[in-house]
């Protein structure tokens, strides 16, 4: 066997220590299989440029992978549709942000900008933690971003309501080093191409539907949850930025990474985790380990300016938190498509996740079903990338209501060096 197989092996028994309960449960149920499409268009992070936004708080539905839809409010752009997650709002260190935001729901809404300081507020009328705006009102909210990284913009109005039904999003503030660098340290630079938005969220879908139907809800009940990244349940995470049939949740959450080279692929990705939830979520990837940089906007750095990062396997995401972390693909085994290719023999049919007319190595036992090969499926992988799991490490939260695998997962695609050039 070689190194490569040995090494396939190992992830596999990986993924089968903290996945076994995903191999449970009926196969055929498990996977919306004719919508993902995996590995084409771009699935990083979509910015809507400011530093002036216009938002309004809204409401609409999503789609869940079991055929559900859940009722859900936002902040969209005036103008624009209704999304879930409300729009990743980037600006450059220094700007002065402008919020001017319109109440289109029938009570009062805010929004607060946790790690900044000095927000001015205009117009509304006084709330709890800052201005709201009332039924078809508004207020304007400023501020200058003065520190550069991560953050949750969020009601500040009720917030285990109209946080938890959407009214949340993620605020990216670009250092004045450049828009490749996560903070203003040569050490933060990331392959700009390769930069995720990783945006955990809890629904209890209770909650959502009394909400829907005006109806009292009690807090203190059983709650009933989907989980989220980005506004998707897994498989749906998979799907590119953009697909049209979920067309208010815009945001994929697929990662893409290609193994790392001094030379042609020195930096690493940046994914940006924030928890918009009221959980706490201890997530993974498979594979390899991923550096924590920064914790809730700011740059891990000790008194004496020392570099106090860390590596990490399963970080917790606490409910409010964010974290920038930096992940390269170290290949030790030097993959290459031709001369080692991956999977060196065709896996069996447990190891294969069927989507469309082509059937995906996974690289582990999870992500497997069994069963015949579909009618149709003709072609191994895309171009000798393969994949991982990645999810929240409360196995509960990979489902969607009971049905696995599901939730708070998505991939890690490991592109050949070069990218993933589709074989005809
Ligand atoms: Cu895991």
């Amino acid at each position: 066997m070689s190194n490569k197989g040995r090494t396939l092996i190992r992830m596999g028994l990986l993924g089968l220590t903290c996945g076994i309960i995903l191999c449970a449960g009926p196969a055929s149920a498990r996977f919306r299989q004719a919508q993902v499409t995996i590995g084409q268009g771009p699935s990083s992070v979509v910015c809507t440029n400011g530093p002036s936004f216009n938002l309004r708080a809204t409401d609409g539905h999503i789609s869940v992978p079991d055929g559900n839809s859940i009722y859900m409010w936002t902040f969209a752009e005036v103008g624009g549709p209704f999304q879930v997650p409300s729009p990743v709002l980037c600006v450059d260190e220094g700007a002065t942000v402008t919020v001017n935001l319109t109440n289109e729901l029938a009570e009062p809404v805010s929004i607060i900008f946790p790690g900044h300081v000095g927000v001015n507020t205009t117009g509304g009328t006084p709330g709890l933690f800052t201005a709201e705006a009332p039924p078809a009102g508004s207020v304007t909210y400023s501020f200058v971003a003065s520190e550069p990284g991560t953050y949750l913009y969020e009601s500040g109005t009720e917030p285990r309501k109209q946080i938890e039904m959407g009214l949340h999003g993620a605020l990216i503030v670009r250092p004045s080093l450049g828009a490749n660098y996560a903070y203003n340290d040569a050490a933060t630079e990331f392959d700009p191409g390769r930069e995720y938005l990783m945006l955990l969220h809890d629904i209890d879908h209770n909650l959502h539907q009394a909400v829907e139907w005006g109806e009292p809800y009690d807090y203190t009940t059983t709650r009933d949850y989907y989980w989220t990244i980005n506004g998707r349940a897994f498989p749906d995470t998979l799907a590119p930025n953009s697909v049209a049939w979920l067309p208010a949740q815009p945001y994929s959450a697929l990662l893409v990474v290609e193994p790392y080279d001094a030379t042609t692929n020195p930096l690493p990705i940046l994914l940006r985790y924030l928890n918009a939830g009221l959980q706490n979520h201890p997530f993974h990837l498979h594979g390899n380990y991923t550096r924590i940089i920064a914790q809730d906007g700011r740059l891990l750095r000790g008194s004496g300016s020392e570099d106090t990062s860390y590596q990490s396997f399963t970080q917790t995401i606490g409910s409010g938190q964010t974290y920038d972390v930096f992940m390269r693909w170290t290949d030790v085994d030097g993959w290459a498509t031709q001369s080692t290719p991956i999977p060196v023999d065709i896996p069996d049919l447990t190891n294969l996740f069927f989507h469309n007319a082509m059937t995906t190595w996974s690289g582990e036992v999870p992500l497997g079903e069994q069963g015949d090969v579909p009618v149709g499926v003709t072609v191994h992988n895309i171009c000798g990338e393969y994949y991982l799991i990645a999810h929240s490490h409360a196995l509960n939260e990979i489902q969607n209501f009971d049905e696995g695998m599901g939730g708070m997962t998505t991939f890690l695609r490991v592109d050949p060096p070069g990218g993933c050039m589709p074989v005809p």
